[in-house]
């Protein structure tokens, strides 16, 4: 197929244009280096330093034989994005396009409203450039669980059926999210629900839980070719972190109790996830949700996973419950349902001891660039 990958050079966009290409499937990768640019302003860059994403193809040729297509470019520049549609005509995109962090949006003024602005503008972008150049196109939109909250009832995939009344309907499920950052991917879901209503577009939302690891297939056959991994706190998601905590010696940020459930994914299973939903399109006219999830932990369940593989390497891990920066229920229900994507075929990889070992092991080759001033820096959501 011809794919368009927005966020190209992203923690999950570049893992997944290696690995479409390695599929046999024609990319093109996009990146405007927005998240660089954070990165490097606000001093919290990657445990190592990618390669630019034109160097990052030229080694993926040397290694694999393949060809990506690089564009540098802005998602919320219309006609950037419009033109390659036309010329390129994909049959998918995956939209990785947004700025990804929570802590991030709730910094500041600036931050949050750098957040909603190019996060909405390169949606709705997306959205008119497939109508006016690519109308089949699959549109596959990365979402997150946290648009749901913690309600005190299950999470369905997407869409609730309720009675009113004595009437029954389809809505989407109800969203509640704890951060600008998550409020935007709601935004994003309206706005595209509205475009497949209203001019029949194809939309896959995945709604997905916090990303960890680090390695691939793809990332795994050359050094040069590894993704961006980020343990600062307003980049890191908190399992990335805290490998590199023990690593470093530090004791592990637990926010608040710790009874925070989140569901999660392996990196591996993400990239897999994404090709299972462009494999089976859905119709034109569906607005198709899935739960992107493979298994549920609370923050203390994590943390005594990585005390106990930390230990079992000769670390003196320990943890430490500090004032929680956030605004979130730390002891609440919660039981999504994710089901949708193992019955397209979805083998997940489980947060296995061995698994955490795997990191460890990436971590420790590079923890002489570990800067400790980058794990906790302070931002609060009020
Ligand atoms: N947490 C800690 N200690 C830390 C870091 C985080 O206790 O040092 C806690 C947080 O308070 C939260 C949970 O761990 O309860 C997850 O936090 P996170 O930083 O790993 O994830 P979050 O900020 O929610 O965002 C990440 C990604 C985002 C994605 C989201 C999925 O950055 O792009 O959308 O996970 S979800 O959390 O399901 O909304």
């Amino acid at each position: 197929m011809r794919v368009v990958i927005l966020g190209a050079d992203g923690y999950l966009g570049w893992p997944t244009a290696m690995n479409f290409s390695a599929g046999g499937h024609q990319v093109v990768a996009v990146d405007n280096y927005l998240r660089r640019d954070l990165c490097r302003r606000h001093d919290v860059e990657s445990l190592f330093i990618p390669p630019n994403l034109h160097e990052r193809a030229r080694i993926w040729k040397d290694v694999s034989g393949l060809s990506i297509d690089v564009r540098i470019g802005d998602c919320c520049d219309y006609h950037f994005l419009s033109y390659l549609f036309r010329e390129f005509s994909p049959e998918a995109i995956v939209h990785y396009a947004e700025q990804p962090s929570a802590p991030y949006s709730m910094l500041n003024h600036a931050a949050a409203s750098l957040t909603l602005r190019n996060n909405l503008q390169a949606t709705q972008n997306v959205a008119w450039a497939v109508y006016e150049n690519c109308p089949r196109c699959h549109i596959i939109k990365l979402g997150t669980m946290g648009v749901y909250g913690t309600p005190n009832i299950d999470i369905e995939e997407g869409w609730i059926e309720i009675e009113h009344k004595g009437r029954r309907d389809r809505f989407l499920f109800p969203r509640q999210a704890s951060s600008f950052y998550h409020t935007t991917k709601i935004q994003d879901t309206d706005m595209l629900w509205f475009y497949v209503r209203t001019w029949g577009l194809r939309v896959t939302d995945l709604q997905q839980g916090p990303v960890y690891g680090i390695g691939t297939d793809e990332t795994e056959m050359d050094q040069r070719l590894g993704t961006t991994f980020n343990y600062d706190e307003i980049f890191g998601t908190v399992l990335n972190r805290f490998v590199v905590q023990a690593v470093a010696g530090v004791p592990l940020t637990i926010y608040g109790k710790g009874g925070q459930t989140r569901g999660y994914i392996n990196i591996r299973d993400t990239i897999r996830c994404v090709g299972l939903a462009m494999e089976n399109p859905p119709a034109e006219g569906e607005l198709r949700i899935f739960n992107q999830v493979t298994e549920t932990f609370t923050v203390n369940e994590l943390a005594e996973k990585v005390v106990k593989v930390g230990r079992e390497r000769g670390y003196g891990v320990e943890v430490s419950h500090i004032e929680n920066p956030r605004v979130e229920k730390e002891e609440h229900y919660y039981n999504p349902v994710y089901s949708g994507l193992r019955e397209l075929g979805l083998t997940p990889c489980l947060l296995t001891d061995e698994v955490l070992h795997g990191m460890f092991a990436v971590v420790e080759r590079h923890s002489d660039r570990i800067e400790p001033n980058r794990i906790l820096r302070g931002i609060k959501w009020r």
